[in-house]
């Protein structure tokens, strides 16, 4: 399994991701983390762990059902997880992103949508459901399975980190313990016409990968093919920037980490340094 990403992170990368908010990288996983990560997946799926935190609907289409899972800090009882999060290329790849030397884990997220399934992710973007704030904190979106706009491809509006928007939290099952004053984000694809947005999505390959930064709106469809599962895992890095902020109606982090508002967080057990520039160099 490779621990490097399978080719250089460029210049002309980190320029698409500084202007857009996302970048889509091609090929950066070889086979065999992507069979031993799908099979992690769907033990995962079906585990009964006391730490496991799924969420899981089935939302029928065309008269099928179809399941939506979501499955968070699976890294927490999970060791095909755990080695993901910190030995598979995903850290140095959001540290390359990001222009800095060292990064520590935040948390890991699965996302399945099996085929024929109704449930769409609303548009949202991250940072307010998160106890952080910063600008050095991302989003590595790899593809365990082929994706296209049939079977719930992502999709982005570029520039969207940098409009000094914080929407309200978009909690798919509208839990009233993350209800909040802030504006909600409107529903973008409503606004398909409007010259002013830039509406990014990407075919992918199994082993490509998305990078996103903690602003940038998001969100995808069902999935509408009748054979084709989308699954991808979702593991969120953080750089020098990133400050412990535990503000009201934002997630839980499991492993209840023992910080002081505004310091970095620096919790070794619970959020683990997972790359550094001086290692990857000796
Ligand atoms: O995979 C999805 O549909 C949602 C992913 C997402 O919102 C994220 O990774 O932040």
């Amino acid at each position: 399994m490779n621990k490097q990403p399978l080719r250089p992170i460029t210049a002309a990368d980190r320029a698409d991701f500084e202007r857009d908010g996302v970048v889509c990288l091609r090929g950066m996983f070889d086979f065999e983390w992507l069979e031993r990560m799908r099979r992690a997946v769907d033990h995962a799926m079906d585990a009964e762990h006391p730490l496991a935190r799924r969420r899981e609907v089935t939302k029928a289409l065309g008269g099928k059902t179809g399941r939506s899972h979501i499955n968070t800090f699976v890294w927490a009882w999970n060791d095909d997880f755990r080695d993901w999060v910190l030995n598979s290329p995903c850290a140095e790849i959001a540290a390359r992103i990001m222009g800095v030397d060292e990064v520590r884990f935040f948390y890991d997220q699965v996302f399945v949508k099996e085929p024929n399934t109704a449930e769409r992710t609303d548009w949202h973007h991250d940072l307010p459901f998160w106890p952080m704030r910063g600008n050095d904190i991302v989003s590595v979106w790899v593809a365990l399975t082929d994706v296209d706009s049939t079977n719930s491809q992502l999709e982005y509006i570029a520039g969207s980190h940098k409009w000094g928007k914080f929407y309200a939290a978009a909690i798919p099952d509208k839990d009233p313990r993350f209800k909040s004053e802030l504006e909600p984000c409107p529903d973008f694809s409503t606004r398909r016409d409007d010259p002013t947005l830039r509406f990014l999505r990407w075919d992918m390959q199994a082993g490509d990968c998305l990078v996103h930064h903690p602003l940038t709106v998001h969100g995808s469809d069902g999935n509408f093919s009748l054979q084709r599962r989308r699954v991808a895992i979702s593991t969120r890095y953080m750089g020098p920037d990133a400050r412990w902020d535990p503000r009201p109606a934002v997630m839980a982090i499991t492993g209840d980490p023992q910080l002081e508002p505004g310091a970095y967080p620096a919790d070794d057990r619970v959020f683990p340094v997972a790359w550094r520039s001086s290692a990857a160099r000796a």
